[in-house]
């Protein structure tokens, strides 16, 4: 259960980034939970980068880049501004691409971080702790509608995030100028709603999203025919090692000349 806050867009007449913004960040975080609302009110997009904890796909990256395992941690490529900080990242992100106006219920601080850690403690921490998997990353970023208020998005998200599963999240709050693209995508305007461009699959229905990623990225996953030769055979792969070509066999002259008689 999660409470129905901020739930709206203030689609202002806001900058669009050229470039998406990169958010390391995980779900069951409160200063995670401000920024991803922030975004949701400015209608911003952005690439979702999950970091949840013992998670070993994107949590080093954002050590190399700003020397610590602290999460929000933004990138923008469009300005080169990289951050830490829930506070300093919402301001950047006003004064950039809203109208640098921090809305009220963002700028109450422990307040703020106090009703932000609500959600993550009726989920019980759902989407803090990475689950050990088998699959390996998808090899292009899945795509979620969303909105950050959105208990069914939550779900969803927690497990793209258990699962690390990188993202590009498009935030269809009310009021987003974005709905009548979902329309125009999905048929319907209707969250959450899933594409996932590795397997040409899409689909709405949280409870349908959940069991097609445990399906395809989670518990359920089967490794293919070729990861099993990688498996077998990682220093081939790794160094293109091509086999030697065995043997040549030798062909007894009378064998071959019987057999040509036949
Ligand atoms: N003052 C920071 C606090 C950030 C913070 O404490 N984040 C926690 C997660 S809620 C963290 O990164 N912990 C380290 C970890 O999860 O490994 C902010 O507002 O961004």
């Amino acid at each position: 259960m999660e409470l129905p806050v901020r739930e709206f867009s203030e689609t202002l007449p806001s900058v669009k980034p050229k470039k998406p913004l990169e958010l390391y960040e995980f779900e069951a975080c409160p200063f995670c939970r401000k920024v991803r609302e922030v975004i949701s009110m400015l209608d911003l997009d952005v690439m979702i980068y999950p970091c949840p904890r013992d998670g070993d796909r994107f949590r080093p990256q954002v050590v190399e880049m700003g020397g610590k395992a602290q999460f929000p941690y933004l990138v923008d490529p469009n300005t080169d501004f990289k951050s830490y900080e829930s506070d300093k990242i919402i301001k950047y992100l006003v004064q950039t691409y809203g109208d640098g106006i921090i809305p009220l219920p963002l700028s109450l601080g422990p307040l703020t971080t106090a009703s932000a850690s609500i959600p993550s403690l009726l989920r019980n921490g759902r989407g803090r702790q990475a689950e050990k998997s088998l699959a390996p990353q998808p090899e292009l970023p899945l795509r979620l509608w969303s909105f950050e208020s959105s208990p069914y998005c939550r779900i969803v998200r927690e497990r793209l995030c258990e699962l690390q599963i990188p993202y590009q999240l498009f935030t269809v709050a009310r009021g987003s100028r974005k709905r009548e693209e979902l329309k125009e995508i999905a048929g319907k305007v209707q969250v959450p709603y899933l594409v996932d461009p590795n397997t040409g699959k899409s689909m709405f229905e949280s409870s349908s999203i959940l069991d097609y990623l445990n399906d395809t990225y989670g518990k359920g996953y089967s490794p293919k025919v070729e990861d099993k030769v990688e498996e077998v055979s990682p220093r081939a792969v790794e160094f293109n090692v091509v086999p030697e070509d065995p043997e040549p066999v030798k062909v007894d002259a009378e064998v071959l000349e019987d057999s040509e008689d036949i």
